[in-house]
């Protein structure tokens, strides 16, 4: 069976999830009436301490509606250079928000609030205004690195002070949260919307939930609607991920594990140039020259093992509920067969 390391977005439901998706109770949500949606709504929103929540279909659209619903047209997102919003969203941020980006090289896509402090721009005419600041917790490209809670509050007083909005990009929070014991809530209090991915870690097998106070969500469902998320009985779906928040973040300690695991095969081999921090569930690497990614992806994929490039010499790994200890076992093989 082929190791599946290329997403942790790739788990499919195990059959307790599949049962509680088949046994959810459904209406149409358009209408609210799906009572199994607005369950996962009020769970998550009481979970991180806000008043109201919304269901979408995938991280990018929870991302994408917190971008509009906090800007207007001509103003700017500050965020790193590896933000998911700048380098994965397909540019949305301009196609749906007519806004600029403000890219700040942070220290694997974690920033601090002085960092932040000194791009925010002047108000002046000829400008774009500085309104919103996007962090991402755990940050993807930066190789699943955790946000400090001193950063984040320190970027929380810098956006008090100027008048500007918090976005979390949240898709792998409880990644962070099972290693920090930071509380929902303490993260919750620090931001002005959360966006979590139901579909990465956590094992459900479709959407996200937009966290905020009613006004911003009230705004979120309207913006929701225009880009075509609104579903009708998304229960069954809902009710996966109602599962996943009860029964698959302890585990994630485990694919925080197998990912060090994994890391500390690569540290062995003379092909790898360097490996970022691993701190939760992702291994990001770089190779040696003249190594190409797509030449090691090859050989492992013959091997059983597919991952993806994340750069011409840079590849990642990350791991899932569908990756076992066993299979973790099987892939640090494959890794010391490769021909570097
Ligand atoms: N990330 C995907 C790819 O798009 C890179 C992945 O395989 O990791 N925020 C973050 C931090 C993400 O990593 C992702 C997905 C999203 C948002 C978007 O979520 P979806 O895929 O549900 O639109």
């Amino acid at each position: 069976m082929i190791i599946n390391l290329l997403s942790d977005t790739v788990t499919k439901p195990t059959p307790d999830m599949q049962k509680a998706m088949w046994a959810a109770e459904v209406g149409d949500d358009v209408f609210r009436e799906d009572p199994t949606v607005n369950a996962l709504e009020a769970k998550c929103a009481a979970l991180f301490g806000h008043e109201a929540a919304l269901f979408c279909p995938s991280g990018t659209m929870t991302n994408q509606i917190a971008l509009k619903v906090h800007t207007r047209p001509l103003d700017e997102v500050i965020c790193d250079e590896m933000s998911h919003i700048y380098q994965y969203e397909v540019g949305g941020y301009a196609f749906h928000s007519g806004i600029g980006v403000n890219l700040l090289r942070g220290e694997n896509g974690i920033l601090d609030g002085p960092m932040v402090e000194a791009a925010i721009k002047p108000r002046q005419d000829w400008l774009p205004k500085s309104s919103l600041v996007v962090i991402e917790n755990t940050c993807n490209k930066g190789g699943g690195g955790i946000y400090p809670m001193e950063n984040i509050r320190a970027i929380r007083q810098v956006c008090k002070k100027h008048g500007m909005a918090l976005h979390l990009d949240g898709a792998r929070i409880f990644n962070a949260m099972v290693e920090t014991g930071d509380s929902p809530k303490d993260i919750g209090a620090e931001v002005d919307s959360i966006s979590i991915c139901l579909s990465k870690g956590l094992g459900a097998p479709v959407g996200s939930v937009l966290v905020g106070n009613q006004a911003f969500i009230a705004e979120a469902r309207r913006v929701r609607k225009a880009m075509g998320g609104g579903m009708r009985q998304a229960g069954y779906l809902a009710a996966a991920g109602i599962y996943a928040l009860d029964h698959h973040v302890e585990r994630l300690r485990d694919d925080h594990a197998h990912a060090r695991q994994l890391a500390t095969a690569l540290s062995e081999l003379n092909w790898v140039e360097n490996i970022r921090p691993v701190q939760t569930n992702i291994v990001i690497f770089d190779l040696k020259a003249p190594l190409t990614a797509a030449e090691i992806l090859q050989q492992l994929l013959q091997k059983g093992v597919k991952a993806s490039a994340f750069g011409p010499r840079t590849i990642r790994f990350v791991t899932h509920l569908d990756v076992g200890a066993e299979m973790v076992g099987r892939a640090v093989e494959a890794l010391r067969d490769v021909r570097g």
